[in-house]
């Protein structure tokens, strides 16, 4: 070994002298991000009624960032409530029958008195609460959220948008430390159900989700958050999985990638995440209903730089927009819903797969099975 051969394999590590969880989350946060917390810190201050709506189908991230949201303006001496205007999961409905928590299912848009500031959390806008309403012109409106920000914008808004987090719940943690809130375990147990409900058990994690757990879980045993939001797999949905990887469908584009498409009649997550640990790199999960029709989409992370699923997605719904198409999420998961009825037959998989070959700018194969 040369000299310097010596000397390239030692590795210089900076000692940290000291640490602290405020001192990291303001480290976290850039100069445009710190804005935009004191803004809300000021609307928080001075407003007096605030209402937080979750999207549609609430997962635990969305519900619980909402009710700790709630749970602080309180503790301010605000008026706070939780709007959920499409229903909630099944997992945030364990969550509520186990830490109960008032939700409200709808909410009265039309009241012109009414000076609420709107909250709109783990959604980019209102598209994903409920399509159809009117938002009054001049509402303000705080949008905290990490998925892929929306092209709409609204009169008065404050965006805390943070496409690299991991959950919402993360950014709100972020939020109560900037605001100095003490956390409460109250607090702390909602907001680790989130995190840990949207890292998938803590798989798909970074370092900030380290500072905030290294906080919430002095509350709560991060084993009881996990038992609370584990469920086994019924007979109908592990049947459900099995079908599907038998109607799997898989490309191969170059010599690394493995796209699988296959087909369901529900639960496209759970079926996708098996094909994931099944060994595709890309899934798409293609579930039709009488009157609507929806595709689930993951991708291994190591390809977050090559595909954006959530673009990729978006843009096909789009062109669905007579049948109410959305579509959107990360660049590693997203979804796509269409209200459309399964006499019409629409070729998702042909138009999936032509675009990807574009956009890896690589031709496909089908791998006989
Ligand atoms: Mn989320």
């Amino acid at each position: 070994m040369s000299f310097f051969s010596y000397f390239k394999n030692i590795f210089c590590f900076e000692n940290k002298r000291s640490f602290s969880v405020e001192e990291q989350v303001q480290e976290y946060l850039n100069k445009e991000q710190r804005q935009v917390v004191e803004e809300i810190k000021e609307i928080f201050s001075e407003k007096d009624n605030f209402v937080l709506f979750v999207h549609k189908n609430a997962d635990p991230d969305s519900l619980c960032s909402a009710i700790v949201l709630a749970s602080v303006l309180k503790g301010l001496g605000k008026k706070a409530r939780v709007v959920a205007l499409e229903r909630i999961n099944s997992q945030s409905k364990k969550i509520i029958s186990h830490y109960p928590y008032p939700v409200s299912y709808d909410y009265d848009f039309n009241n012109e008195e009414s000076d609420d500031v709107y909250l709109i959390l783990d959604a980019p806008d209102f598209s994903s609460i409920r399509p159809d309403i009117k938002i009054p012109e001049h509402k303000k409106i705080i949008i905290i959220d990490h998925h892929n920000p929306s092209k709409k914008k609204y009169k008065s808004e404050v965006k805390f948008i943070d496409s690299n987090a991991s959950s919402t719940a993360v950014l709100v943690y972020m939020l109560v430390k900037f605001i100095d809130y003490r956390i409460t375990r109250e607090i702390a147990v909602f907001l680790l159900l989130g995190i840990v409900a949207d890292t998938g058990f803590l798989k798909r994690t970074n370092n900030i989700d380290f500072i905030a757990l290294f906080e919430l879980t002095q509350y709560e045993c991060i084993n009881n958050i996990s038992t609370l939001l584990k469920k086994e797999k019924d007979m109908n949905e592990r049947l459900e999985n099995l079908k599907a990887l038998s109607r799997l469908k898989i490309y191969q584009f170059g010599d690394d990638l493995l796209v699988g498409y296959t087909y369901a009649g529900s639960y496209g997550a759970s079926i996708a995440l098996s094909h994931m640990y099944a060994g595709c790199d890309v899934i798409f999960v293609e579930t039709r209903g009488k009157n609507n029709m929806s595709l689930s989409a993951r991708s291994r992370r190591h390809l977050e730089n090559r595909l954006n699923l959530a673009t990729l997605i978006h843009n096909i719904a789009r062109k669905y927009r007579d049948y109410k198409g959305t579509g959107g999420g990360h660049r590693t998961a997203a979804s796509m819903q269409l209200m459309v009825s399964n006499k019409i037959s629409i070729n998702l998989e042909g138009q999936i797969i032509h675009s990807l070959e574009k956009s890896l700018d690589k031709k496909s194969k089908v791998i006989k099975i």
